[in-house]
């Protein structure tokens, strides 16, 4: 993002709050390949947050955030849950749609900024939790997916619905009791990413948000194939610590160790033809620019 849209005005500099001076002085808009590591020192992203002290949505949102390849040209679709409280203080454009309804506000939105902006890259990411996606609006995410809409979908799994106080979803683990869902859970979890490889979608990862690197990855691999191709789909492990009764610590180490690889969070990947594709041609482009960068570099040396 070109740091010249926040810039404040000479004449308003000292009368602007300190963060948003802070924001024009330390955001990491403009810089070539920002990522996860610039965390902690720039305030596009998040500072704080509202959601409970320690949960794991709070540090997937970072990462999330830090890696999308394109932010200042990126409007993301909340529902309500625990994700939307984090909205509000996110500065990436972003808007709330009602409970479910994500992945059709989604495809309208997409289609609007492509005819309103013609020639200029527009990404949309979808990111709710697994009640809005599997259960109550589990017909829209099907729905974009079987139209090829070309944004990404990401869902934050924590197995139930956490904002209103433990009812059980669809990706909830079978037997599961929860503390509005006393009986346990009678059937297994849905096999979101299944589903999403045989609705159309070119990408579907699932994963913990426990290594910032492959969330990195992902991220960008999702947005760039949804981009250029088709639907993509991610369902990142972000436990609810106030349900399972975990602090912060063993909230980490319970992603940790639903990602082994006979756990239901051991990591899963498919890719289309087309986007396999489009991956190894973002690769080779890579490579041809370390190349010439190291070159440039022993030139000046
Ligand atoms: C249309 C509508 N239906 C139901 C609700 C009540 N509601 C708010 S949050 C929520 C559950 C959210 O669960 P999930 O999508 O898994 O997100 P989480 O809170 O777990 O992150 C429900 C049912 C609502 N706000 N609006
Ligand atoms: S209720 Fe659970 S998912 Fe929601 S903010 Fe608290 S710990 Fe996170
Ligand atoms: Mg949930």
């Amino acid at each position: 993002m070109s740091k010249e849209r926040i810039k404040i005005s000479e004449d308003l500099y000292d009368i602007m709050p300190s963060d948003y001076q802070d924001l024009v002085k330390s955001a990491t808009y403009g810089k070539e390949d920002r990522g996860w590591k610039d965390i902690g020192n720039s305030k596009e992203l998040i500072e704080q947050h509202s959601l409970c002290a320690g949960c794991p949505e709070s540090m997937a949102f970072r990462y999330i955030l830090a890696s999308l390849p394109n932010p200042e040209d990126t409007v993301m679709v909340g529902s309500t849950g625990c994700t939307s409280l984090v909205f509000p203080m996110v500065a990436v454009h972003n808007i709330h749609s009602l409970f479910g309804n994500q992945n059709a506000i989604a495809s309208g939105l997409k289609r609007a900024l492509s005819v309103r902006f013609p020639g200029r890259t527009k990404d949309v990411v979808v990111l709710a939790g697994d009640g809005a996606t599997v259960d109550i609006g589990l017909d829209m995410t099907l729905q974009a997916w079987f139209r090829q809409e070309k944004f990404t979908t990401i869902c934050f799994d924590n197995e139930l619905y956490a904002n209103t106080g433990g009812q059980e979803s669809g990706l909830m683990q079978k037997g599961f009791v929860a503390k509005m869902a006393p009986v346990g859970k009678l059937f297994d979890k849905v096999r979101l990413p299944e589903i999403a490889r045989e609705s159309g979608c070119h990408y579907v990862v699932q994963c913990t948000v426990s290594k910032p690197s492959l969330i990195e990855k992902v991220i960008r691999n999702a947005v760039m194939i949804a981009r250029e191709i088709g639907p993509t789909y991610l369902q990142l492990y972000t436990p609810c610590i106030l349900e399972i009764g975990k602090n912060s610590m063993e909230g980490l180490q319970e992603m940790r160790d639903s990602e082994k690889p006979t756990e239901r969070f051991a990591y899963k990947e498919y890719i289309s033809e087309p986007a396999k594709q489009l991956l190894a041609e973002m690769a080779a482009k890579d490579k041809e620019k370390k190349a010439a960068a190291k070159q440039l570099a022993a030139q000046g040396a």
